[in-house]
């Protein structure tokens, strides 16, 4: 049921949503699917935070161009005709900043509450990514605490939880009550960011990228690229081990967010990337590949976890149970972990 109504749609809207789909498999069909309140809010939502980490990502940018731009991009997202064409040719999404004057003027016509709520976030995102911008404070060769890690993940996924929870409720589409337990949006975040930092330390590394936390690392490896040596898988599987854990004790907040969301079209948009979170968390478990190549799971998979979680609540707590089943059944007595991650599986079954 698409709710986008694409004959009322103007030239700029229409590529706002060709810049959509060209730039995310997962998000842009349940943003599609949103209330129509919502749609396109959320739509340039995305585009906006997609522009910003297309310069976040782009490690050909020196970074004395980076990090203005950053600092400066809810700003920047309000000048007319603005666009970038400072990306690498390399760099997956920089077509979408090529072309961004057409998501500034799209932005403009979107009510000022909303607005407000997007250019908020932009800008403590932005001024957050730049803090973590290579070599700055917190990232002087990787992240080093996991408190520091916790607040990287708090500006690129946190954040965006805190953003969308206020526009469910400013739209009527979720509980108000959400915003009284900002933990909840924050868990949300949290799960997504950590379980993609996880899978993808491989492709970071390649890029000399390191968010995996030096206070997890340094307990299993003495060097960071010792994780990715063949002769220490043992200890780099007990290592992804440990960022699992770190990640997994988020879901049952999830779990807890999900139950204050009234709008059928908002649970979905929600849920499906929760649920493939999860699924994704169990992939990594344990798998020696997230050392040398980017693992995904399977379309099949992938559909499957589509159709269960555009029901409700039960069916999206019986996905989660089921993965977490799958990752205690490949929990070994021998790992550091075994015992507290047993329990946080366990967490999940108290579920309905
Ligand atoms: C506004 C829909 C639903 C309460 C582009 C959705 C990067 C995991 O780290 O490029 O560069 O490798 O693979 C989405 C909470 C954010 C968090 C965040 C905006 C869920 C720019 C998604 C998505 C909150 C910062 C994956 C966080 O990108 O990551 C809208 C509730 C964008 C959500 C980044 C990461 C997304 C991410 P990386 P990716
Ligand atoms: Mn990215
Ligand atoms: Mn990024
Ligand atoms: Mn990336
Ligand atoms: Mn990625
Ligand atoms: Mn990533």
């Amino acid at each position: 049921v698409h709710t986008r109504d694409k004959k009322t749609e103007c030239e700029t809207l229409q590529k706002c949503f060709v810049h959509l789909e060209n730039t995310s498999r997962s998000f842009s069909m349940v943003i599609q699917e949103l209330n129509p309140e919502l749609l396109v809010p959320v739509a340039l939502f995305y585009l906006i935070l997609r522009g910003l980490d297309t310069v976040e990502d782009d490690m050909t940018i020196p970074l004395e161009d980076k990090e203005p731009i950053l600092r400066d991009f809810h700003n920047i997202m309000e000048k007319d005709g603005w666009n970038f064409n400072g990306n690498g040719p390399d760099e997956k999404d920089r077509g979408l900043l090529v072309d961004f004057d057409v998501v500034i003027t799209e932005y403009k016509k979107v009510k000022p509450v909303y607005q407000a709520i997007i250019k908020d976030i932009t800008d403590k995102m932005g001024n957050g990514m730049a803090d973590y911008a290579n070599n700055a404070e917190h990232n002087v060769n990787g992240v080093n605490t996991i408190k520091d890690y916790e607040l990287y993940c708090h500006y690129v996924a946190g954040l965006v939880g805190d953003g969308l929870t206020r526009l469910f409720v400013e739209s009527g589409l979720a509980n108000p009550a959400l915003l009284q337990r900002p933990h909840l949006s924050e868990s949300m975040g949290q799960f997504l960011q950590k379980t993609n930092i996880i899978r993808d330390i491989r492709e970071d590394f390649d890029d000399k990228r390191r968010f995996w936390p030096k206070e997890i690392w340094s307990k299993h490896v003495e060097k960071f690229e010792d994780l990715f040596k063949p002769e220490n898988q043992t200890v780099a599987l007990a290592c992804s081990s440990e960022m699992v854990l770190n990640s997994l004790r988020h879901a049952d907040e999830c779990l807890f967010y999900l139950a204050g969301i009234k709008d059928q079209s908002v649970f979905n948009f929600t849920a499906i990337p929760q649920a493939m979170a999860i699924a994704t968390l169990e992939l990594v478990f344990q798998n020696p590949k997230i050392f040398h190549q980017n693992i995904k799971i399977t379309k099949g998979d992938a559909c499957e976890l589509m159709i269960q979680s555009t029901q409700n609540l039960r069916i999206v707590c019986g996905v989660f149970k089921t993965y977490t089943r799958k990752i205690a059944k490949k929990n070994s007595p021998t790992d550091p972990n075994f015992l507290e991650i047993s329990i946080a599986c366990g967490k999940i079954e108290q579920f309905i």
